[in-house]
């Protein structure tokens, strides 16, 4: 861990009307994923994390890519002793799913093996119709590593996950929608003004709401549903604790939209 360079450099970040953007901006296009980018990439998203004045988090690559993998050139020199004493997959990946802030993913092109395990780690992925989603890590030599059996199978389902993973063919953006992998594909054109709009939506709600509006639906991901009812009803109830609960519900009352004070 000590002796990774984070690779800062390939990252592009600006903010606007509470969205925090994060671009994967390697020199190679397909942004290929090593291990101090990933650290750059998982510290951009950990400042916006803390910034008050951010409602929203969007990760986005180039046209050509989301994310192509684990660079592949910096993974063939790695061994079973070396990727295990190095943290490989520990350092840095881990943390991006820890992430309070609502987190998209804005896939254009490829988004294959790491790629799309980290697409998967944000809280929904849009797509634009040039996407392309695998795991097509069987055919070099491995099988998903960042999470990409277990995430997929859970959003697309076994069967589906399966194929995926088995075959390493990539599933279209119309797949990915129909499966569930995707929340919304637009074309290719109206995409960065829809992530944008979809992404300025979600920053202007009350932060505090957002964040436990976030955690409830990760609860459904990790245990079971009799936990996770009992989860949410806690955090439910915490609402309540908030002056914007008390904003929301006199706004309505009152016929007029709240005006959140985020505590
Ligand atoms: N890593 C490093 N370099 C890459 C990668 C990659 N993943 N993908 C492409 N490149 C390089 C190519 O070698 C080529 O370099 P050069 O110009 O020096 O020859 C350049 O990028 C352009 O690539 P192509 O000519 O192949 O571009 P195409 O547009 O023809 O094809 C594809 C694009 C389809 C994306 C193709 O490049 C491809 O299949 N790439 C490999 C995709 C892949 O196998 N990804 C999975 C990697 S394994 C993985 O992600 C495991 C995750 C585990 C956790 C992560 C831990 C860090």
């Amino acid at each position: 861990m000590s002796n990774i360079i984070v690779k800062s450099e390939w990252i592009k970040v600006w903010s606007d009307n509470g969205i925090g953007w994060v671009q994967l901006n390697h020199d190679n296009k397909l942004n290929p994923l090593s291990a101090g980018f990933i650290l750059a990439i998982k510290e951009a998203a950990e400042k916006f994390d803390i910034d008050p004045s951010i409602g929203c988090i969007v990760l986005i690559g180039s046209e050509k890519a989301f994310a192509a993998g684990a660079d592949l050139k910096e993974m063939v020199k790695h061994n079973f002793a070396s990727v295990s004493e190095s943290r490989y997959i520990e350092n840095g990946w881990l943390d991006i799913p820890k992430i309070q802030t609502p987190i998209i993913a804005g896939v254009k092109g490829y988004a294959l093996g790491g790629g799309c395990e980290l697409a998967m780690m944000c809280d929904f992925i849009v797509a634009s119709e040039n996407a392309r989603f695998g795991q097509p890590e069987i055919n070099i030599g491995a099988i998903p590593g960042a999470g990409g059996s277990q995430r997929l199978t859970r959003s697309i389902g076994k069967s589906k996950a399966m194929l995926a993973v088995l075959t390493g063919d990539m599933i279209t953006a119309s797949e990915a929608e129909i499966s569930g992998l995707v929340a919304k594909v637009f074309s290719n054109d109206e995409f960065d003004e829809c992530l944008k709009e979809i992404a300025l939506k979600i920053a202007n709600k009350s932060k505090p709401l957002a964040k436990l509006a976030k955690q409830a639906v990760n609860v459904a991901y990790e245990t079971t549903l009799e936990e996770g009812i009992r989860s949410e009803r806690a955090l439910f109830y915490s609402t309540f604790a908030l002056d914007d609960h008390i904003e929301g519900m006199e706004a309505f009352s009152e016929k007029r939209k709240p005006v959140w004070k985020n505590k």
